[in-house]
């Protein structure tokens, strides 16, 4: 099992982790903001990773330390349970249609963090979720996890129902991508970074 533990704590915010490659997509999520509870929660299902995330952030202010920091950790996380890489797929890519919006999530785990993200909200805020921290999630997650990230929302109209296309559709191109399918890894320079 590819599994790591992580504890971060700052000035801001307290973040535990508990994460689980090989998982069924048990979740157990409790950041204080419940719109991106319900984004990690379809996330981790649909990537059928284990995810637990207890963060106690600054709310106070507002909500963009906890996500950005809950961000920071997934993807140290996600970087520390693959380990070596060897055997798996390395790209995966998920088109995903959540009743009127489309979303597609293309990424190479890479070892070489970039973020493209082409994704426009009509609201401020989902919830007590800023949409504008979608964004700023993805870039946390892929540069510290070191995945290159390609994300489009093709269209749609409804926020809520991006988000989740956005966010079901990582879950799913993360699971081809971890894919174990072989005992080779996948670069003919002959390391991920
Ligand atoms: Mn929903």
């Amino acid at each position: 099992m590819r599994t790591a533990v992580i504890d971060r704590r700052t000035a801001e915010t307290d973040i535990h982790c508990e994460l689980n490659l090989d998982g069924k997509g048990d979740t157990r999520i409790s950041t204080g903001i419940g719109f991106f509870d319900h984004m990690m929660t379809l996330m981790a299902f649909h990537g059928r990773m284990d995810l637990v995330l207890k963060a106690d952030g600054d709310l106070d202010v507002d909500d963009h330390h906890t996500i950005e920091d809950c961000g920071i950790v997934l993807g140290q996380a996600f970087k520390q349970a693959l380990g070596e890489r060897t055997g798996i797929a390395r790209y995966g890519s998920f088109t995903l249609p959540m009743d009127e919006s489309l979303a597609s999530v293309n990424l190479d785990i890479s070892g070489r963090p970039y973020l493209v993200f082409n994704c426009e909200f009509s609201r401020d805020s989902i919830g007590m979720m800023a949409t504008e921290m979608v964004e700023e999630f993805m870039r946390a997650f892929a540069f510290n996890a070191g995945i290159t990230l390609h994300i489009n929302l093709h269209y749609g109209n409804n926020d809520h129902h991006k988000a989740e296309a956005v966010f079901k559709a990582l879950g799913h191109a993360l699971n081809g991508a971890i894919a174990q399918n072989s005992d080779v890894l996948m670069s003919t320079k002959g390391m991920l970074e």
